[in-house]
């Protein structure tokens, strides 16, 4: 009896001691297996000693401190200060504010800063120092965010739901809050301090007027509560239409002095509630959502009178450029640019305006959107999408900091070579005095956080960009492997080459050359290239592939749409010659004729072709290359991962034969050898699509 008890026991340990099921994300604080480096370490951690001010974000560095290295390295860090062998915390105002330095000295590691969020910050990255197993003993360097506010936007629902979310439901319980604080969101908060995440929009742009209610600020402020200590500032998307519906006045305009007065109480009251309340991020006159136009107004009159309201108070209003109207004629490219440019100028100064990181919509691929660098009188956050609304859910495999630098990289020549959109976003372009990046959030109620284990690296990855755009994507991918899978080198090897090809990968079976906007109608999972008819032109694929006998691309050049008129001459010159431009970018400005030699040295169908069936064959190589790591990393996960990659290529196979099946109507062409034309016929491609939009 007493036996089994022991033996029963033993195996629940064990069970607990392995099985990973991804909820401590990259902050696992295991046991350090490699002794020389846990002795390395212990040299300086037996105490902790603050001799900065102490309020509650301190405290917090100094508890995650200790938990830290209390857990990697086996020890139990003391309060109890000597004269060596501790970390200290040190005030030196010469520090950017945020930033800190870390450096080892006189036999202590010493964490200074200007500010108690440099403390933070610099606290974790001690940590994810020895996380990684980095020496420390002649550890000398600093490290200042380029970017003011570096947010996560959720686009959570006050039922619960989330727009676009694929990691269950809502983090933020709403019907329970004030009263019941879940723990998790304190692991949350954690998890975004360790990569200076420091604002949050918490609910979706589509935004309820509920969430100004007394009852829903409550609410509200009880999260700003939990967030404070550490380091982060709660922002809330409003809805435009506010004052009529829960002010019952008889309109929104903002140019009505009784709306003014609306919206100056109801920030008093925000703030009332929340003292250090971000503001007010907005959308309007976007895909059916209230704004000034319906009163004849401007952007700039929406957003100038929010500000007002918030600027007593310091706040801020982010005011989002994703807008575009159903025409057929025209092209949604250039929308957002038309409406915006001509405003430069005119916005307040505590108002930002947001944009997408391309100009259609968080495509797997787009070119940087033209507003970027045209608009040097008002600051432009950039908006990222972390979670996969148009690259597979969380059944896809991709690694997104690959996209996000490919955008933050890119040169805009705005002011000359080197303008790149990062430069603009982080203000040295146009010396913008307030900067900001977003990062519509990948977050949900599932365990795991992100459905797919390998996206977390996404939330982590844009974290450490949004902090320094200069991180490699190498770098920050073996960063992330190290703290979250495995400490065993050539596994590591394996899973960050699974990293950073996975998004090109997605690319050439999805959307190769530059196709975009083919996704399933609404759901946007899944493929609908044939899409002719929807509520809108410009929801349509057709509208923007344009294939035909001839050709397939949308020419955006003087002869088309020119909305490649709206970057400068030298973007212009890469990408306005078929025969020089980028293939990335291919069909984004030009179509193209069915055998156009490529400088691939293939004609243009056969090179479509092979795209899409070496997508599917790279999705292969991940699954293989996945099965080499069994058994260095955590066993719940190896299969979890498995288990998505299988589906993945299921729909990889998917995209394959639904595209070529369709394009081919059109080149007339046949699958080129060395490729097996698709068992299935493009019928039954669409058929699977019409399971999908089953409601
Ligand atoms: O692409 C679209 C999404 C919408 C989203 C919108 C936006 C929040 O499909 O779900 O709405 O973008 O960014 O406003």
């Amino acid at each position: 009896m007493l036996k089994k008890g022991i033996i029963l026991l033993l195996s629940i340990l064990t069970f607990q001691v392995k099985a990973d099921d991804g909820f401590r994300l990259w902050l696992k604080y295991d046991l350090l297996k490699n002794t020389a480096k846990v002795a390395e370490y212990k040299r300086f951690s037996s105490f902790v000693d603050n001799q900065f001010e102490v309020n509650s974000i301190v405290k917090t560095a100094a508890k995650e401190l200790k938990n830290g290295l209390n857990g990697l390295l086996g020890i139990s860090v003391s309060n109890t200060v000597k004269s060596k062998g501790g970390i200290i915390f040190k005030k030196d105002v010469s520090i950017p504010k945020e930033g800190f330095r870390i450096e080892a000295k006189n036999g202590n590691v010493i964490i200074s800063a200007q500010t108690d969020k440099g403390i933070l910050y610099g606290s974790f990255e001690l940590l994810r120092q020895i996380q990684t197993e980095s020496s420390i003993s002649t550890i000398n360097f600093s490290s200042s965010p380029k970017i003011q506010l570096r947010m996560l936007n959720h686009w959570d629902n006050v039922l619960g739901t989330i727009e676009r979310g694929y990691a269950g439901s809502s983090l933020w319980k709403w019907y329970e809050l004030p009263e019941n604080i879940d723990p998790r969101y304190v692991e949350y908060a954690r998890a975004n301090a360790s990569i200076g995440i420091n604002a949050v929009v918490l609910n979706n742009v589509n935004a309820s007027a509920r969430f100004l209610t007394k009852e829903y600020l409550a609410k509200v402020k009880a999260l700003a509560d939990v967030f404070r200590p550490y380091g982060i500032q709660v922002f809330l998307s409003v809805n435009f239409a506010s004052p009529k519906i829960l002010g019952k006045l008889k309109n929104s305009d903002p140019l009505e002095l009784e709306v003014r007065q609306w919206w100056n109480e109801k920030a008093k009251e925000v703030y009332s509630f929340i003292p250090d309340f971000g503001g007010f991020l907005v959308k309007a006159n976007s895909e059916g959502e209230p704004g000034p136009q319906e009163f004849g107004r401007t952007h700039a009159d929406g957003a100038n009178m929010l500000a007002e309201a918030v600027k007593p108070f310091n706040g801020l209003v982010i005011w989002r450029a994703f807008v575009y109207g159903p025409n057929p004629k025209g092209d949604r490219f250039k929308e957002a640019f038309n409406e915006f440019k001509p405003l430069d100028g005119q916005f307040a100064k505590n108002v930002i305006v947001q944009v997408k990181n391309g100009p259609i919509d968080f495509m797997p691929r787009e070119p940087f959107h033209p507003l970027f660098g045209a608009m040097p009188k008002t600051p432009m956050a950039m908006e990222f999408q972390i979670t996969q609304e148009y690259l597979g859910f969380s059944t896809n495999l991709v690694f997104l900091p690959s996209l996000f630098k490919e955008v933050l990289s890119s040169d805009t020549y705005v002011n000359g070579k080197g303008s790149t959109v990062a430069k603009v976003v982080d203000g040295s372009v146009h010396n913008y005095p307030i900067t900001a990046i977003a990062g519509v959030a990948n977050t949900g109620s599932d365990r795991n956080w992100t459905g797919h284990l390998m996206s977390q690296a996404n939330w982590y990855g844009y974290g450490r960009l949004a902090w320094n755009h200069e991180f490699t994507t190498e770098q920050i991918a073996e960063e992330w492997i190290k703290m979250t899978l495995t400490n065993e080198v050539t596994a590591q090897k394996t899973i960050k080459n699974i990293l950073l090809k996975s998004r090109e990968i997605y690319v050439n079976f999805t959307n190769p050359l530059g196709l975009h906007h083919i996704m399933g109608q609404g759901i946007h999972f899944g493929m609908e290239p044939w899409l002719e008819k929807s509520a809108r032109p410009d929801w349509t694929a057709i509208y923007y592939h344009r294939a035909d006998s001839l050709g397939i691309g949308f020419d955006r050049t003087a002869n088309g749409s020119n909305a490649l008129g709206l970057y400068s001459k030298e973007v212009q010159n890469l990408w306005n010659n078929p025969e020089t431009c980028d293939l990335k970018y291919l069909f984004w400005f030009h179509h193209v004729s069915w055998n156009q030699k490529l400088s691939t040295g293939k004609n243009l169908w056969d090179e479509l072709c092979t795209r899409y069936y070496t997508g599917v064959t790279e999705v292969e190589t991940m699954q293989n290359d996945w099965e080499k790591v069994k058994g260095s990393v955590d066993e719940e996960i190896f299969e979890d991962v498995k288990g998505r990659l299988a589906a993945q290529h299921r729909e990889a196979l998917n995209w394959r034969d639904a595209c070529v099946l369709y394009f081919q109507t059109h080149s007339k062409q046949a699958i080129p050898t060395p490729f097996i034309k698709p068992e299935r016929t493009l019928e039954e491609m669409k058929k699977i699509v019409e399971i999908y939009q089953l409601k």
